[in-house]
């Protein structure tokens, strides 16, 4: 998939969204949903998303909807820091194929981290 395609509706996280396939919730509003990784490289690794937004990469998401998901990643990792207390927490987000980007629906990472923990990406 190249940086520049059409939204696919199908794509695993608009069905999340619609409750097509299910997911371990954290926190969700208006806005934004965040859950659980199914293939968490960490303990409380989760993902954030735009509910409203169909912006595949940080090239199209409206800036108003990016500044709701940053605002909520911030938000979530000061909720993951008081009830894990990791020691550290890493916050990426991949654009395009050769970004490492796997599903075409904008989501930051949360993965905390611990240094006598083996980090599992
Ligand atoms: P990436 O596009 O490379 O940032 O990775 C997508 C992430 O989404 C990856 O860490 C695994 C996660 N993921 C893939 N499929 C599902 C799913 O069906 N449910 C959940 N909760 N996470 C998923």
């Amino acid at each position: 998939m190249t940086l520049h395609a059409a939204y696919d509706p199908d794509n695993i996280f608009a069905k999340i969204l619609r409750g097509e396939i299910p997911s371990v919730k954290v926190w969700e509003d208006d806005d934004v949903l965040v859950f659980m990784d199914v293939f968490p490289q960490s303990e409380g690794h989760v993902l954030i998303i735009s509910k409203t937004s169909t912006a595949r990469t940080m090239l199209e998401m409206e800036p108003e909807a990016l500044a709701k998901v940053t605002a909520a990643t911030q938000r979530t990792a000061k909720a993951i820091e008081k009830a894990l207390k990791p020691e550290g927490f890493s916050v990426f987000q991949y654009n395009g194929d050769a970004g490492g980007q796997t599903v075409f629906h904008l989501h930051f990472h949360i993965v905390p981290r611990w240094s006598d923990r083996p980090m599992k990406g």
